[in-house]
């Protein structure tokens, strides 16, 4: 069966939005086409994951926190949910990351220098308080320029209008780069000169780069000489985002900061990877370079925010609560039909924390925002229980396809581990071909989320603890080969190496399970993994949770807690979901 809007409910939402009575309301192209199917025929919808009421959404653009006000842009399609020719800024606010009011799109094509699309792009906040965004613009030549606009009422604390200047294009495609691959601008910073930097994202033949404008007023923009970063093989650089983290504690900072308490973080979108990646290094804005530790080496040994699927992220320095958050846009598994039938594609995962490793100052760690914790309800626990070689126990009492779980395994002396070649071994495929069901010595063992009653269904997040040299690693892997009866999906298996301090005796998992997707994160943040998956039996209250050991050795599980999670106000189909958390 299908509800359509009707046209009272439609001119009951404008006014109450026009006179600022209630500051829910949908933009106008989704109410005006909303037809949206019941739960049951919807079962992979999530119910706290950011997503539109209907449509294909990608990047999220211009996050930013103002006036006591969280805000989400995002590419939007308002026509299909499919990519499209025409992509608009939609918008949306939150007062806590989790929640969140779908207003009017921001930023749709209206101008010869954005006629064919708003992509991706950035907010600045300026001093005294002045938000700005820099966005690309597809213009009519199909050129890749970039835009300005300033909101129309600083008073709003929604910021719903947004006014395009006059100057714009304010940057166009320089002979470095091809004028079809030229986008992206990231947040500005300043640098010791008082001068604001911004880095945008191109490619010239195979080359990759991340180039740097610098600007005194924000308006003109003078390219920097030489490429701030730059691969070669690659094709184009998405999304570059450039920011500080401090080498001591959790706490972001501002993006302008620059001092010896911080190091800095490049990261880049390959478009022919789908992947984002990031390197740490060392910032001199007086020279105008970037010396990162390690360059892009194509193989392992580069470090991603996710091992599965997250694309196009963006942080922002959320400064009332010191912290530096990460939105990426988690692209769907199916198949381009199957959207179109679902009316919808493309979520955000929960806003990350994110944060350097100050023990190692090697990598980042990643964690979702306290603010997700609110939707926890019921819950359940498992202390102390041994997991035997081939065993598998149930976590029942809470609704396993909307659950938070956190686990702690307590694994034995690592003397008769597998010894492996790390270097010659790819975690990817070590994770599809010692899958989940393989037995080891140490491992698989780990948790199956959205498993049917059969388990003929399942998504396996599991670990796997081997010797190399004269270390230990764990290879943490999300194994969706059985995620689903369907064989038309991707199942990719992803995984990822972490050095094993064997001293701990232990090792951590949580996932975020929402109904098509598993966020997990291993080792406190050390590794992430994103999985979409859409199994036919394991979905709503037939969804199961099992905890499982496939390895030769015994490992136990030494805490367990199992939230359901309550459904967060999202959009517009609100108690769509049974799931009662209380
Ligand atoms: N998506 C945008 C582009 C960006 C790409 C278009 C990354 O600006 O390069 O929707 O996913």
């Amino acid at each position: 069966m299908e509800i359509s809007a009707t046209l009272p409910l439609l001119v009951l939402l404008t006014f109450l939005q026009n006179t600022g009575l209630v500051i829910k309301a949908l933009p106008f192209s989704m109410i005006s086409s909303t037809k949206y199917r019941l739960p049951d025929q919807q079962p992979y919808r999530t119910s706290y994951h950011f997503q539109p009421p209907q449509n294909w959404m990608n990047d999220p653009n211009g996050p930013m926190y103002y006036k006591g006000v969280y805000h989400l842009f995002y590419q939007y399609n308002p026509y299909a949910a499919t990519f499209g020719d025409i992509m608009v800024w939609a918008h949306s606010v939150s007062y806590d990351l989790i929640n969140w009011i779908h207003l009017n799109n921001a930023i749709e094509p209206s101008e010869p220098y954005d006629i064919n699309s708003c992509w991706s792009g950035s907010a600045t906040i300026l001093p005294d308080e002045k938000p700005v965004i820099l966005y690309t613009g597809i213009a009519e030549n199909k050129y890749q320029v970039q835009n300005l606009a300033m909101p129309k009422n600083l008073s709003d604390p929604f910021l719903r209008e947004w006014i395009k200047h006059s100057q714009n294009p304010v940057i166009t495609p320089p002979s470095g780069a091809e004028v079809d691959n030229f986008r992206d601008p990231s947040t500005a910073w300043k640098g010791s000169d008082g001068k604001w930097r911004v880095v945008i994202g191109a490619q010239k033949g195979d080359e990759g780069k991340a180039i740097v404008y610098k600007s005194e007023d924000f308006f003109n923009w003078k390219l920097d000489a030489d490429p701030f970063y730059a691969s070669e093989n690659t094709g184009v650089v998405e999304c570059p985002d450039f920011f500080p983290v401090s080498i001591n504690g959790t706490n972001g900072v501002d993006t302008s900061v620059e001092n010896p308490s911080v190091r800095h973080v490049m990261k880049v979108g390959y478009l022919r990877r789908q992947h984002d990646y990031y390197f740490l290094g060392k910032y001199l804005s007086d020279k105008e370079i970037f010396v990162a530790d390690n360059n892009f080496t194509g193989t392992i040994l580069d470090l991603r925010y996710d091992y599965g699927k997250f694309y196009a992220s963006k942080s922002f320095f959320d400064y009332p609560k010191k912290r530096r958050i990460l939105w990426g846009w988690v692209n769907e598994s199916d198949t381009e039909q199957d959207d179109i039938e679902k009316g919808w594609a493309g979520i955000q995962a929960i806003p990350r924390q994110v944060w350097l490793d100050n023990k190692s100052g090697k990598q980042l760690m990643q964690w979702p925002i306290e603010e997700v914790e609110k939707l926890r309800g019921k819950k359940i626990s498992i202390h102390g229980e041994k997991l035997l070689s081939g065993s598998i126990i149930e976590v029942s009492g809470i609704t396993a396809s909307q659950a938070d779980v956190e686990i702690v395994f307590e694994v034995p002396e690592l003397e008769n581990v597998e010894s492996l070649d790390a270097k010659r071994v790819d975690p990817q495929l070590l994770c599809s071909e010692e899958s989940a069901s393989k037995s080891g010595k140490l491992g698989p063992f780990g948790l199956s989320a959205l498993a049917s009653e059969d388990q003929r269904e399942q998504t396996a997040v599991f670990f796997r603890i081997y010797k190399s040299s004269n270390k230990y690693l764990g290879l943490m892997c999300s194994d969706q080969s059985r995620s689903s009866l369907r064989k038309d999906l991707d199942k990719t298996t992803y995984g990822s190496f972490f050095e094993f301090d064997p001293n701990l005796k232990r090792i951590s998992l949580r996932s975020l399970i929402d109904h098509s997707i598993i966020e997990s994160f291993g080792e406190g943040g050390r590794v992430c993994i994103t999985s979409r998956v859409y199994p036919l039996l394991a979905i709503g209250k037939e969804a199961h949770l099992y905890v499982f050991n496939n390895g030769t050795q015994s490992v136990q599980i030494s805490n367990l807690n199992a939230w359901c999670m309550k459904e967060a106000e999202v959009g517009y189909q609100k108690n769509v979901r049974y799931v009662e958390c209380s």
